[in-house]
């Protein structure tokens, strides 16, 4: 008994002094009480130029491009009513007979002449995306690569030319970073299984898998040393799951062959299968790659973490789908309300894009590279490089802040035309001076006397003049001024 008490008190001790330990570097140490061996590989944010940049973007492409834009959700009439890139899941009465077989003779077709990777570049660079994250490797394992590891890749179609060097060539030449999306998911490897191996020769056929699937990695680091990250999917399985020790070190292999890498944060679990966020709430990657085809409605939800979210045009299909017809498609109105959402919050838009089986973007994305673009063009600074403000969200729209600049992206402008601003009396400046940022004409800021309450913010007025008629959304940059501590420069101050 006494032992035992001596044991558990040591033990509590160990635990105590570390967490103590994180104390000292991180203040969300307290729940630091777990001990992991495959936790999280960092305590505090990447502070390296590499990560900085990815900061910076604000807006990214995704491309969902392989075997799967040839049904483009459809085959002999049929409806498959999942996401067009699971359509080689399609099964049931209503699914075309011997299904998964049709699909995967597929590639044997696939010669996407009209593809030309330099358009899309530049239409990618048109729209104002920093990043593009490309498909290398879908769920259904075909490889937009010549793999050495597989024979299902491009160069056993028709086209045989390595699409994935086509990308990065023409991405990088728009001084556009790439990042390579690969799935864990590969319905085509043998030795690939979504549950966890039950006798030794279900293990014999993982451990296939894991080194395939490693070798794949290592390949396309080697191959496209341009690439600035990998960006994981299909992590989900129970198998992958219960790789910790095999994916963590493997994450740190792949970081020592190409330093600067990043990866999200859907990559591996920790000893006790915990994705994204390990057993002590650390951030299991360089940033939250959580958000999906949704934006965090409060800022506490995310709060200081680098994060990405990804965002279907349609509602949720990410491979080409010939039938846009049936479903709310989001204008770029939509669009560029969800960009300044994200970056209001420290986050990064990446805004999905599925071209056909011929290599064509549809006419309904181009006119979304254009049209966001065509804002993108005026309203730029007020996304690139800007963080969270640490305001209050107003109605107006959504706040950005770089240095001593303000930004307000309105989206809602009220009949009175008046833009009222709250900044609590903490925030440390003051706005000096406003302009709009399309033609930087000055607009009159008035400090507002509210009245006396407990409300611990100030505020300033902008009236949006009669004779500006926004037809798009509009930004507001108000300029900073520090205010001096010891002259109280507040209107209600004296209570
Ligand atoms: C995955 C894929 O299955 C899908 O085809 C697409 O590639 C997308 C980008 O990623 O789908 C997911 C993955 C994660 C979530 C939802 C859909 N999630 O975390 O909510």
């Amino acid at each position: 008994m006494k032992f035992c008490c001596r044991t558990f008190s040591f033990v509590a001790a160990i635990i105590l002094n570390m967490n103590f330990a994180y104390a000292q570097q991180n203040d969300n140490s307290k729940n630091d009480t777990i001990p992991l061996r495959y936790g999280a590989h960092r305590i505090s944010a990447r502070k390296d130029t590499m990560m900085q940049r990815w900061r910076d973007y604000g807006l990214g492409q995704f491309i969902h491009w392989g075997v799967y834009a040839i049904p483009g959700g459809h085959w002999e009439n049929k409806t498959y009513h999942g996401a067009s890139e699971w359509i080689r899941t399609w099964s049931g009465p209503a699914s075309p007979k011997d299904w998964k077989s049709i699909y995967d003779q597929l590639y044997k077709q696939f010669n996407p002449v009209s593809f030309k990777a330099s358009e899309w570049a530049k239409q990618a660079k048109t729209m104002g995306a920093k990043y593009v994250i490309f498909t290398t490797k879908h769920h259904d394992g075909f490889c937009l690569w010549p793999s050495k590891y597989t024979n299902y890749t491009i160069a056993n179609t028709p086209y045989r030319k390595d699409i994935v060097k086509e990308i990065v060539e023409a991405y990088d030449a728009e001084g556009i970073d790439v990042y390579l999306y690969f799935s864990i998911i590969d319905w085509n490897h043998s030795g690939y299984s979504s549950s966890i191996p039950k006798n030794q020769a279900d293990s014999m056929a993982y451990e296939r898998f894991k080194k395939f699937t490693r070798n794949q990695l290592i390949e396309l680091l080697d191959r496209y040393p341009k690439a600035k990250g990998l960006w994981f999917d299909g992590s989900w399985d129970a198998a992958w799951i219960k790789q910790a020790a095999f994916t963590n070190e493997l994450e740190k292999e792949l970081r020592e062959l190409h330093p600067g890498l990043i990866i999200g944060s859907r990559f591996r679990a920790d000893d006790y299968g915990k994705r994204h966020f390990d057993s002590n709430g650390r951030m299991m990657g360089d940033y939250e790659q959580g958000w999906e085809r949704k934006l965090p409605a409060h800022i506490d939800l995310v709060k200081t973490n680098d994060w990405d979210a990804v965002m279907t045009i349609p509602p949720n299909q990410w491979g080409y789908n010939s039938d846009w017809q049936s479903s709310y498609i989001k204008t770029p109105y939509d669009l560029t309300d969800m960009l300044m959402h994200a970056v209001s919050m420290n986050g990064n838009l990446v805004i999905n894009f599925g071209p056909d089986g011929k290599g064509n973007i549809r006419d309904e994305e181009d006119n979304v590279a254009v049209k966001l673009g065509a804002w993108m063009d005026i309203n730029h600074e007020a996304v690139y490089g800007t963080t969270y403000a640490n305001l209050p969200k107003p109605d107006y729209g959504y706040f950005t802040k770089k240095d001593n600049k303000l930004f307000l992206t309105v989206f809602n402008l009220p009949l009175n035309r008046l833009v009222r601003i709250a900044i609590p009396k903490n925030f440390g400046s003051a706005p000096s001076k406003a302009n709009l940022l399309s033609n930087m004409n000055p607009l009159a800021l008035k400090r507002t006397d509210m009245g006396l309450d407990r409300d611990q913010n100030i505020y300033y007025d902008v009236t949006i003049p009669d004779h500006f008629h926004a037809k798009d959304p509009f930004v507001i940059v108000f300029e900073l001024k520090q205010l001096d501590k010891d002259k109280k420069d507040y209107g209600d101050s004296k209570i």
